[in-house]
């Protein structure tokens, strides 16, 4: 649900300070991780592709070829309010979106299309939050 993606984009999110040099996103680029859900944010840039291998590596989600860990990332989703209900919906549609970018040797640009892909499939199954929603929830982590 939009509300469980809520819980896991503030806590992912967190990790994005401390991925901004080694990824070279910038604050007018993305300021917050927040914005990625937002209508009006374009999910573009390589640099983006960069920061989300980066703060996936935090949390183990990713494995060495820079695609999901899917026991991993169920696993972390699990861990938020009501995750059951959202975790096996997430990876499924990761996935699907990893497998229409599989040609793409550059990881980082990759990535940040798989996000794209996934970020519309999220819409359209109705569990993409809204950014207020996201907000509500950031102070818990
Ligand atoms: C990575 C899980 C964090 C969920 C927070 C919300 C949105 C982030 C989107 C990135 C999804 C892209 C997954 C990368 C898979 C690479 O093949």
């Amino acid at each position: 649900t939009a509300e469980v993606m809520s819980h896991v984009t503030a806590h992912f999110g967190k990790a994005l300070e401390e991925c901004r040099e080694e990824s070279g996103l910038s604050p007018e680029i993305m300021e917050e991780f927040k914005h990625f859900w937002s209508e009006n944010f374009e999910i573009v840039h390589r640099e983006l592709g960069c920061a989300i291998i980066c703060m996936s590596n935090k949390f183990s989600l990713m494995q060495d070829d820079a695609r999901m860990h899917h026991v991993n990332m169920d696993d972390y989703i699990k861990t938020f309010p009501n995750g059951e209900v959202l975790s096996a919906k997430m990876v499924d549609l990761i996935h699907n979106c990893e497998k229409q970018y599989d040609d793409m040797t550059d990881d980082c640009e990759r990535v940040v299309k798989v996000a794209a892909c996934f970020k519309t499939d999220a819409k359209k199954e109705g569990i993409a939050p809204e950014v207020t929603m996201i907000e509500a929830v950031m102070e818990k982590y």
